[in-house]
């Protein structure tokens, strides 16, 4: 899944996409890359962002969208809205990607009719304030449950199970030690019979481990990438597609022989 980030302020490619031209450049770019899917947002969660309209969301994502449906690539949007969930998948987005889990009461509905997948992922608290001090007893089993929780809703909704993917949100409520014992024990999300999507591309958890800036942690994002593959990710949300199909092609074709 590659990243088109419709935004002034993405942590990690903020503003370089922003403007039609730029984003669909990008786009297009990643499909030729090999994206199987992309997830187009046009509003940034990085820790403390803050909120965005919904007629500016949509100023920044329906046009991309319009653009892109019905190619060979399935477009996913990434937004926390309703309204915006509706327009979308009546506009032929493939997939929606909530980083609240759909939390919102009619963020089901808005989709329940639609036949797109939607992308659950779990996230403690808001992004402004969701990196404040984060505690969990066990962080795996805890957001588990929540997931578990949060398919069962999707199920009561009338949303087949074939249609959802679940995401423990890295790096969304979560200390480093979270993050990284979720990683190394991803293949128990399996349990949930869903598709597992992991987010690890560019992440601060990343550049605590290297150092780096979020542009120089492409290497990083490619390990990080790989090891969740190996631990039962069916997608992984990346910025650099080519690079991290080449990883993954290496690992399936030892995989294979
Ligand atoms: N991470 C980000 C945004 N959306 N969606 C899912 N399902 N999983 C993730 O891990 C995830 C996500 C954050 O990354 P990015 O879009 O690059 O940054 P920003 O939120 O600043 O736009």
């Amino acid at each position: 899944m590659g990243v088109v980030n419709v935004t002034p302020d993405s942590f990690s490619d903020g503003g370089k996409y922003f403007r039609f031209e730029q984003a669909l450049g990008h786009a297009q770019a990643l499909i030729a890359e090999g994206a199987d899917v992309l997830d187009i947002g046009g509003e940034s969660t990085r820790p403390g962002a803050a909120p965005v309209a919904l007629d500016e969301e949509r100023r920044r994502v329906m046009p991309l969208l319009e653009r892109l449906a019905g190619g060979a690539t399935p477009i996913s949007i990434d937004t926390r809205k309703p309204e915006l969930m509706r327009e979308a998948v009546a506009a032929g987005a493939s997939m929606i990607n909530d980083v609240c889990g759909f939390r919102d009461d009619s963020a089901f509905d808005a989709v329940a009719g639609s036949g797109a997948a939607i992308c659950i992922m779990h996230m403690r608290g808001e992004p402004r304030t969701m990196q404040q001090d984060p505690r969990y007893a066990d962080v795996t089993g805890e957001v588990f449950d929540y997931l578990a929780a949060r398919v069962d809703a999707a199920l009561a909704a009338g949303i087949a199970r074939e249609r959802m993917v679940v995401d423990p949100g890295f790096g969304f409520g979560k200390t480093q030690a979270h993050n990284l014992t979720l990683l190394r024990e991803l293949g128990r999300f399996s349990g949930l019979r869903c598709a597992v999507l992991a987010g690890l591309s560019r992440k601060t958890l990343l550049g605590t481990i290297t150092g780096r800036d979020p542009a120089l942690r492409v290497h990083a994002s490619i390990a990080a990438a790989l090891i969740a593959v190996q631990h039962g990710a069916h997608i992984v949300r990346v910025h650099d597609v080519a690079a991290t199909r080449d990883a993954l092609a290496v690992w399936a074709a030892v995989r294979q022989n």
